[in-house]
């Protein structure tokens, strides 16, 4: 049997490459860059299967082809808001993505950014490392208790659920969850958290509030000017999730004017390129989108989508269908 033809769009673990290289008849993008436009499309008319990232953006544009070989866009990460879904589905596409085996890790970073910004831990280290600290003293970098306090939490997934358990468990605050849908009370129960009908409702209660919500069209400027302004002037912003659920512009006037307490960033609108005026904001910590950047986390993405090829040509439902 011939083995499907299938490109891989950025380096991958070893092992994982290693799996491909043996099953597929695999083409890895040296290069290891985003892909333009137009190498997608070239790409979707010679390769049964494309394994996408985050930074290969499948829009109408680069969809809309004629001659399309590709049957599934077998995604390297959990969010797919980079794939134009209405024309995949049109398409008749298939594509999978990589949810659970990145959510603690995920977790991880969004409690990192969030004990980071409520301490002023990105503040201390630029100050230390340039050469600037002067020695203790009661006033110096003065933040914020985090133990206790008031979590908010955005979209109520897997990602989401895991932060509580660490802001519940770990250090003991109350977990407020806002969820286009219900969320069990058996879910609710873990973390003893409490779901409120709007994001509206929740803001104005909050010490601390995590994005956890998919990006997209839908999502774009969840968080906006007004609801910035329903946040306590001294309460945190924490995004994992994608960078366009914040209007960057409203954050950017929220922290110049301390219209609130600070915010932690690991997405950014049109990432990799991030707004000067943010680099002006003190009041920020800022990642280079990590979530999801450990080993054991990458290699098991890897694995993940392996998975989701193989039942795909071997004509079961992938595991992770999500169009
Ligand atoms: C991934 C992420 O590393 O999985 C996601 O949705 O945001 C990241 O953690 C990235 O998207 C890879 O495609």
């Amino acid at each position: 049997m011939v083995k499907p033809s299938v490109l891989v769009t950025r380096r991958w673990p070893a092992a994982v490459e290693a799996q491909l290289a043996e099953n597929y008849n695999t083409v890895l993008n040296t290069g290891d860059k985003p892909m333009s436009p137009a190498e997608i499309r070239q790409a979707l008319k010679s390769y049964d299967a494309v394994l996408p990232t985050v930074t290969d953006t499948l829009s109408a544009e680069a969809l809309d082809v004629p001659g399309v070989q590709t049957k599934i866009l077998a995604n390297y990460g959990v969010g797919y808001s980079h794939i134009c879904e209405p024309l995949a589905r049109e398409l008749g596409m298939t594509v999978t993505n990589t949810p659970d085996v990145l959510s603690e890790c995920t977790a991880d970073i969004a409690m990192t950014l969030l004990l980071m910004v409520a301490r002023r831990a990105g503040e201390g280290e630029r100050e230390l490392r340039a050469g600037q600290w002067t020695g203790w003293r009661p006033t110096h970098l003065v933040g914020t208790k985090v133990s206790g306090k008031t979590l908010g939490i955005i979209g109520y997934g897997r990602i989401g659920q895991e932060m509580a358990r660490r802001a519940h468990h770990g250090f003991g605050m109350d977990v407020l969850v806002c969820n286009r849908s219900a969320v069990s009370p058996d879910v609710l129960a873990e973390c003893n958290a409490r779901q409120v009908d709007t994001i509206d409702d929740l803001l104005p209660q909050c010490d601390f509030v995590s994005l956890h919500c998919p990006g997209g069209a839908a999502n774009r400027h969840l968080i906006n000017s007004r609801r910035l302004g329903l946040m306590k002037p001294d309460a945190f912003l924490i995004n994992t999730a994608r960078g366009e659920v914040i209007d960057e512009w409203a954050l950017i006037q929220a922290l110049m004017f301390d219209m609130i307490g600070g915010a932690a960033l690991d997405v950014f609108d049109g990432e990799p390129r991030v707004s000067p005026d943010l680099l002006q904001c003190d009041n920020l910590v800022m990642l280079p989108h990590l979530g999801s950047a450990t080993r054991e986390a990458r290699e098991a993405m890897g694995f993940r989508v392996l998975d989701n090829l193989s039942d795909f040509f071997e004509g079961r439902e992938p595991r992770d269908r999500v169009i």
